[in-house]
């Protein structure tokens, strides 16, 4: 039989089969993995092929992945060179913002966007906690709203404490399966429980234990809506990594440059102080926002290429 992954913690799978029902399955023996240098072969999301070990305590075998049709990868935190599988087969993902009490910053969101971009992953902006927005935080917004739908993004703006704008994440939900990500503290869990009350997400979680500074595993799960779709939750992820990216194809993970990347004269340009470089005279003209720019400069920075 085949089932759908719901969590994992480690050696042990929840995992739903096609007729509803929760099994708690295991890898026995070898099992053929297609991304060998990941610390986990089976993340959420994935479907897989089981047998039954034991009915009546639901126990099952896991034989088989089927194979994705994404993933999400991040960095291992202890190992820099192995990554570690967040979540498989996902339609979209949603990233909670805020702009107080904590405030993202453009970076983060620009990181995160860059890195659906690279997994192919629809991603939407929700801004929370706006009952906490005086006009700066609200100006913000607009201007940020402004820059991120002129290149395709939805941008939303929500307060889960007061029920505002609820309606309308319930909309971008139906029907998809959805990664949820986000800081600690933006509201992921309170705005999922004020959606779907059945849901019942612990709020206030601090991310990762509070283990002597060690960063731990904090496993993702995912959850039916009762509308139709699920979403993961990913407690303790800051971003996904863009693990394996380089220099020179990070200007295609930004949409607004895209089209624009054949126009300069150097085709390896980096879009730095190259001469004749139409991203830079994009930015000149205003057709590519300066603040997008500084990001990409900011992301191009931080990339370490391999034998260099
Ligand atoms: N003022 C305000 N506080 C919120 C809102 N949403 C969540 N919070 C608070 O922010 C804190 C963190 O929320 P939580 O859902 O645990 O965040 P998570 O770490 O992203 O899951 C809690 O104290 C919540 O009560 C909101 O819309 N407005
Ligand atoms: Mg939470
Ligand atoms: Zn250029």
């Amino acid at each position: 039989m085949t089932g759908i992954v719901y969590k994992s913690t480690g050696s042990w799978y929840t995992i739903k089969d096609e007729n509803g029902r929760f099994w708690n399955a295991r890898i026995k023996g070898v099992l053929k993995l297609d991304d060998i240098t990941s610390t986990n072969p089976i993340a959420v999301g994935d479907k897989v092929v089981m047998d039954i070990e034991n009915d009546e305590s639901n126990t099952a075998i896991i034989k088989e992945i089927v194979s994705r049709h994404n993933y999400i990868n991040r960095q291992s935190p202890r190992h820099k060179h192995q990554h570690h599988i967040v979540a498989a087969n996902i339609d979209q993902s949603l990233l909670v913002a805020t702009l107080k009490e904590p405030r993202t910053s453009q970076g983060f969101i620009d990181r995160f966007l860059v890195a659906a971009e690279m997994y192919h992953v629809p991603a939407i902006i929700v801004f929370n906690k706006s009952d906490l927005y005086k006009n700066k935080e609200l100006d913000k917004y607009d201007l940020w709203k402004q820059m991120y739908e002129a290149i395709g993004y939805e941008v939303l703006l929500v307060s889960a404490e007061k029920k505002v704008g609820l309606e309308e994440i319930e909309r971008v939900l139906k029907d998809k399966t959805t990664l949820i990500s986000g800081h600690s503290g933006v509201g992921k869990s309170s705005l999922m429980n004020a959606i779907f009350p059945g849901m019942n997400r612990k709020t206030k979680d601090i991310s990762g234990w509070s283990g002597k500074g060690q960063h731990t595993t904090t496993f993702a799960e995912m959850f039916d809506l009762s509308n139709g779709g699920q979403v993961i939750d990913t407690p303790g992820m800051r971003e996904f990594g863009l693990v394996d990216i380089t220099k020179q194809e990070l200007s295609h993970y930004f949409p607004e440059m895209r089209d624009k990347l054949t126009n300069c004269q150097f085709n390896n340009c980096l879009h730095y102080n190259e001469p004749g470089c139409a991203i830079k005279q994009a930015v000149a003209d205003g057709e590519i926002h300066e603040d997008r720019y500084i990001s990409y400069l900011g992301i191009l920075d931080s990339i370490e290429e391999k034998g260099y």
